[in-house]
Parts: structure tokens; sequence; C-alpha cells
């Protein structure tokens, strides 16, 4: 049997790390002796999450990007290299989305919620990827949802962009594991935070779940022996209809 990963001093590329679970995935990682470089359009939430993760003994740069904005990417790359010289994992994490009826939603949320989703992770996947292959080794974790796989009504440009993530996942790791890469994509279903508008610890916990459980789901897929990658992970609160 393999030894699992010691995560320490490994540097991780985090988006979505202001809030929800981008934050909570920042203070795990931490724990685990990650370095992270923080990014979202919010640089006084990163701050604070900073300061959380320093109180925590770890390390943490504060990289504000809004992944809309590709010269924002290379530029939030480029800061990370310089920090820590190396970019062990990427997390793609952030996204958006609102529950209506697709008539409702205007164009521009169409676009934001296939730029936020979709978009932006391909492109900040496509910059940080040259690094890992060089060095031969590298980790990419895209956050996409359960609706990824299966499909709900009131959420369709939603759920176009996360169906795309799942199949940008699982068409990259095919091309890059024999080069020492490893990409899984994680389909959650309905987490407590921040996501559509809601409060972190509004919801029901018996048909969300809280947002550290699935960040202990992240560090898990990131233990994992390097010769070995939990490709497609799907998880559940199980008072969820699903
Ligand atoms: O949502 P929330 P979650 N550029 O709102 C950032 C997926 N998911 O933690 O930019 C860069 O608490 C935003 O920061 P800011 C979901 O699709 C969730 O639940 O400052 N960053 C914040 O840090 C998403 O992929 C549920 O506003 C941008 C973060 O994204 C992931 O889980 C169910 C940005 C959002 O935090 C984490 O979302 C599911 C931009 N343009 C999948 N726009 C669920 N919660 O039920 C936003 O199936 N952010």
């Amino acid at each position: 049997m393999s030894d699992a990963t010691d995560l320490r001093g490994q540097a991780v590329l985090l988006t979505g790390a202001s809030r929800g679970l981008g934050r909570h995935t920042a203070l795990r990682l931490a724990r685990a002796g990650m370095r992270l470089a923080l990014c979202a359009r919010d640089r006084s939430d990163l701050e604070g999450v900073a300061r959380e993760v320093e109180a925590l003994g770890g390390e943490a740069l504060v990289c504000p990007l809004d992944v809309r904005d590709a010269e924002r990417i290379d530029a939030a790359v480029a800061r990370t290299l310089d920090a820590f010289g190396r970019i062990d994992v990427l997390i793609n994490n952030a996204g958006l989305g609102w529950y209506k009826p697709f008539t409702e939603w205007t164009r521009e949320e169409i676009d934001t919620a296939l730029d936020v989703n979709l978009r932006g992770l391909i492109h900040l996947t496509h910059a940080v990827l040259p690094y890992m292959l060089e060095r031969g080794r590298g980790y990419v974790v895209n956050v996409a949802s359960d609706v990824g796989r299966r499909v709900i009504p009131n959420m369709a440009a939603y759920v176009a962009a996360k169906h795309g993530v799942v199949g940008f996942s699982g068409a990259l790791l095919r091309e890059v594991k024999d080069r020492g890469i490893r990409v899984s994509v994680l389909l959650p279903g309905i987490i407590d935070t921040y996501f559509g508008g809601g409060e972190e610890g509004a919801r029901d916990p018996s048909w969300s779940m809280h947002p550290a459980d699935v960040a202990e789901v992240i560090h898990t897929l990131l233990r994992q022996p390097p010769g070995l990658v939990l490709d497609e992970v799907t998880l559940h609160p199980l008072g969820q209809d699903f």
C-alpha cells in the first residue's frame, strides 16, 4: 500500500477563497501545512481569510482576481509563482448561479454564469498547466456541481456551465495523466454557503452539507498517493432530493 501524500509546503492557488466553500478549503489546507494563494474579487474578504490562515500558523498570499479577466489571470499566476516558486495544486472553486426561470435570467446573468463557472476556470487552468507540465507533477481540482451530471429546471445556464466543467475535467485528465498531472472534478449537492444570495448557517443541515465537510473531501482528494486519482466525486447531503 502506498503512503498518503504529505501536503506540507505544497503551494495551492485557490479561487473563490473569500467565503463559503473556498474559505473552509483554505482553512483546511492551511491546517495541512499548505501555502495558499487566495483568489476572489473582494480584497478585504480575502484579507480576513488570510488572517484566519495565519492564525492557524499558515502562509497566505492575498491575490484579488476576477476569473473573467484573462490579463489578471496571468498576473495572479505570476504573483503566486513569485511568492511560492511553484504551484502544486490549482483549485478552481469560484462559481455562482441563480435559481429562477430561464426567461427571467438577463443576458448579462447568462454570460456571467458561463464566464465565471466555465470560461474563467478553463482560462486559469490553461495559464497554470504549463508550469505543472514543466515539473511533471501537479493537481487540478475543479469544483463543478451535481448538476454537472444531472439536470434540474430553473438553472439552465448554470447547468450548462457545470456540464462543461465535468466534460473539460475528464478530457483534460486523459490528456495529461501520463505526464504526472491529476485532475479531479467535484460534484457536490447543496452546500450551506452564500451561493445564490444565501448566508452561511441559513440552510437546514438535514438537506445541506457543511462547507467544512466538503473541504474535508477536497483535502482527502489531495492526500491520495500520486499514482491514483479520484477523478469524479459526487457527494450529497442525505436529506437532499437527488
Ligand atoms: O458559494 P459562495 P460556494 N471571480 O457564494 C467567488 C459550487 N456549488 O462557496 O469574487 C473570482 O459562498 C466569490 O468571491 P467574490 C459553486 O458553483 C455550490 O457555495 O469576492 N471569484 C466567493 O469567494 C462554486 O463553484 C453549491 O464575490 C469569484 C466564491 O466565488 C463552488 O461550489 C452547490 C467570482 C463563491 O462563494 C463554491 O461556491 C453546488 C469571479 N468573477 C455547487 N465570482 C451550493 N452552495 O449549494 C464569484 O452544486 N467569485
